[in-house]
């Protein structure tokens, strides 16, 4: 804030010392009753080699300000932080710069901690978790006990995704576009046992509790998407001259009698033995070729589908290519198109069900098919079991051991945590095993059954099941013997705000809902949705173009915090554009920002007002009202706008205010600025001689009447000829404004008892009457 007397850096720091020594914002959480909690949950950081990333402090600030802001209404606001440290991110990290990941980390987030304080965020430091510490994975590792004993956590053979770069199995959501997430690799296919949590049958649960959500439309849509419901019919097809069927999963059994061929998966085990066989069709008994078709996915359905090339494009494209038939078995209610008519019809050429409406035909060829034993309905998910088993160092190790004699079994509760060993050799192997597999003091255990010997097992966990309940460790974090202490579950959870990007919609808010339902189901929580309320960050361009690395255009914030200080970067990436949809990050209008925040600090202070009191104060009401609306719709650039009109109107008014009007201004407009610049309101607060802290005060309250003060003449027309106007708020809605105009004398008796047509409204000025 050049150009002024601010020295935001002195400021700032300051009052950041003075909240931490005074504890100001960390709770005697036991004290504080249920219906004045609100749990304010921001997504942690793992803490990286480059530091917090302006992604991070663009969440914490909406959280933050929403936070404070309700603070200010009375509201004990619990905004815990901590470490996402175990998982490959941070393995790969020091792999790069050669440091054993545990020392790596305490590093690294000492900085974190830095970084955090410097934003001026209201942490509840007394509550920090950091997933690498055995006090915290203990407990993971029991969350995976109780899922195991629950049937949820088995082991099984599977084709898996493999990263032949970070050596290490992958989650299909850890994939995009073939690709390994972290490092771009082509990846590739094994099959190995692993570990499997039994998400898929919660697959209903977790798309039927959508509806129920205060979440984003498009964050629902997503989810709902990735779970992938579908419900069609498997049909079985007999092989000509032979026992053996195959059976495929359909949506459209109504499209059965255009079946013109079977395609098979390439990975289906029958894929080998069904060349130039045929299938009989069900419903007609006819014969049709089977081909393998690279078109259909082995993992989704039954592998298998029957091919209607006359409403279905791939199978269009697949017939147009083999030289197939194509056979129209619904009419399209328009011209017949080029390609498939996927659309519904009435069924031609379909035997006893001709004449159907494809709606209908559809239940009663599913119903035929019960009856008949020929198939049955079926659901199915594009959703698949979570794979956890990491080849890896750097995680949770499953607390499993082998023993020859009793088989697979689970370490008991009491002996937890199993310890991830110290080892200077972390670097994975490549042959498929985890490093630990090389540690024999680690490997060879006794078995908890028999006392024999045993092996341990040696992958670790996915990180995403560190994160997957952390949110229930944070009230708790001060219960040694426990998870999480129940009473303070109880008062504290779910969770009342939960704030973060986009990029954790398919994964981590899945796997929390997912781990929670269970838990909830096996008794250990009260509640089976952890996040009622979620809202999300749009996307931050800088001038215009996407941020990358490889652009090398990535905000840095802590460059911008040393620049203009952390209120100055809170205010702009707040003004910058609806939180929700996010902005562009531009120098210049961070420039203007800075200005703005110099304005006010020298507005706010002018002295010796003694004006006439002629000042009309309803300007403070309207503020009021306006900042809290957008605060509470996470619309913050609305309300930076509507403080930046105040600051010009208290510029503007000052003369005319008397020195009790200029107080009452001046202070009303520091508290309304406190959830967005703390620090300089703090600072103000202090020189205007409001008792410390301006967090602790209440937000101001506002006169509803004065929100209405403004009153403007609306005219009424009938059929475009004035018959009347009547007093009303600018804001009038156009019902409420018909709603007055029917009332009135003149309009009344120039109706004539008849009632408008049509009902034309230019709010604040117009109402015209067809009739
Ligand atoms: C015959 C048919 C006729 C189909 C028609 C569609 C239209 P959703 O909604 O995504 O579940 N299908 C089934 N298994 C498949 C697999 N493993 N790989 C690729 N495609 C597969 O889609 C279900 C439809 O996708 C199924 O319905 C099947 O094609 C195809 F006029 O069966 B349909
Ligand atoms: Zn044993």
């Amino acid at each position: 804030m050049s150009g002024t007397d601010y020295r935001f850096e002195e400021v700032e720091t300051r009052w950041q010392q003075r909240w931490a020594d005074d504890r100001l914002f960390e709770l005697d959480l036991d004290a504080v009753p249920r219906h004045q909690k609100f749990y304010s949950l921001v997504e942690f950081p793992y803490p990286s080699a480059e530091g917090l990333h302006v992604g991070h402090v663009y969440t914490y600030c909406g959280a933050d300000s929403y936070g404070r802001y309700l603070r200010m209404r009375n509201r004990k606001v619990f905004q815990p932080i901590g470490f996402d440290s175990f998982g490959i991110h941070t393995e790969n990290f020091a792999l790069r710069v050669g440091e054993r990941p545990d020392r790596l980390t305490r590093r690294t987030i000492d900085n974190y901690r830095r970084q955090l304080r410097r934003v001026g965020a209201a942490w509840a430091w007394d509550q920090e978790i950091v997933t690498s510490d055995p006090s915290y994975y203990r407990w993971t590792q029991w969350i995976f006990l109780k899922l195991f004993h629950a049937g949820l956590a088995v082991r099984k053979a599977a084709p898996v995704v493999w990263c032949p770069s970070c050596l290490t199995v992958l989650a299909n959501e850890q994939v995009e576009d073939d690709r390994c997430e972290r490092c771009g690799t082509p990846v590739t296919t094994r099959v190995m046992e692993q570990w499997f949590l039994r998400i898929t049958a919660y697959a209903d649960r977790l798309v039927d509790g959508l509806d129920d959500l205060d979440w984003p439309e498009v964050s629902k849509r997503l989810q709902r998407e990735w779970i992938g419901r579908s419900a069609g019919v498997e049909i079985e097809f007999q092989l000509h001259d032979s026992d053996d069927t195959l059976t495929v999963f359909t949506t459209r059994p109504d499209t059965l009698f255009g079946v013109t061929f079977l395609a098979v998966s390439p990975d289906h085990p029958a894929a080998r033995i069904v060349a130039g066989r045929r299938a009989l069709n069900p419903a007609t008994g006819e014969a049709v070729p089977v081909f393998v078709g690279d078109y259909v996915v082995a993992a989704y359905g039954t592998g298998v589908v029957m091919g209607v090339p006359a409403h279905d494009a791939r199978d269009h494209d697949f017939a147009v290519r083999t030289g197939l038939p194509i056979r129209r078995v619904i009419e399209s209610p328009v011209a017949p198109p080029d390609g498939a008519w996927e659309g519904e019809g009435r069924l031609v050429e379909s035997g006893q069900f001709t004449g159907l409406e494809s709606t209908t035909a559809r239940e009663q060829i599913a119903d035929w098919l019960e009856q008949s034993r020929r198939g049955h309905r079926a659901t199915r998910y594009r959703l698949h079991d979570w794979l956890i088993s990491r080849q890896r160092y750097w995680g949770p190790p499953i607390p499993i051991v082998y023993c020859d004699r009793c088989g697979v079994i689970p370490v008991p509760e009491d002996q937890l945590p199993v310890l991830l060993p110290e080892v200077e050799n972390f670097r994975p192997t490549g042959t498929g095993q985890s490093p630990l597999a090389a540690v024999p003091e680690f490997v060879e255990s006794v078995c908890p059954r028999c006392a024999g010997p045993a092996r341990r097992e040696t992958d670790v966990s996915d990180t995403l099941l560190d994160s997957a309940w952390y949110f229930l460790r944070y009230p708790s974090t001060d219960s040694h013997d426990r998870p999480w202490d129940p009473d303070r579950t109880q008062r504290w959870l779910p969770v009342d705000m939960y704030a973060g990007g986009r990029e954790h919609v398919m994964r981590h808010h899945l796997y929390a809902r997912f781990i929670t339902m269970a838990l909830y189901d096996l008794g250990l929580v009260p509640f089976a949705e952890p996040f009622p309320h979620l809202r999300l960050h749009g996307l931050l361009v800088y001038e215009g173009a996407k941020m990358s690395k490889s652009r090398g255009n990535v905000v840095n914030p802590d460059e911008y915090i040393a620049q203009v200080g952390a209120d100055a970067l809170r205010l702009y990436l707040l003004f910058c554009g609806p939180w929700e949809e996010g902005g562009d990050f531009s120098d210049a209008s961070l420039a203007g920002i800075v200005r703005f925040t110099g304005r006010l600090w020298k507005v706010v202070r002018a002295e010796g007002q003694s004006g006439d009191g002629s000042a009309d104060m309803s300007e403070l009401d309207r503020s009021i009202a306006r900042i809290q609306e957008a605060t509470e719709r996470f619309r913050f650039n609305n309300a930076i706008a509507r403080l930046m009109e105040l600051i010009r109107w208290l510029d503007r008014e000052r003369p005319q205010m008397s020195a009790t009007q200029w107080e009452r201004a001046t202070r009303t407009t520091t508290l309304l600025l406190a959830p967005f610049a703390p620090h300089l309101a703090e600072e103000l607060w202090q020189r205007l001689g409001g008792p410390y802290s301006v967090h602790w005060q209440e937000w101001p309250a506002y006169d509803p009447a004065a929100l209405t003060a403004r009153e403007v003449e609306i005219v009424v027309q009938i059929n475009g000829r004035l018959r009347g106007r009547f007093q009303g708020r600018h804001e009038l809605t156009k019902e409420d404004a018909l709603k007055t105009a029917l009332a009135l004398p003149d309009v009344t008796r120039h109706l004539d008892g008849k009632v408008p047509r049509q009902v034309f409204y230019v709010p604040g000025r117009l109402l015209n009457l067809v009739v």
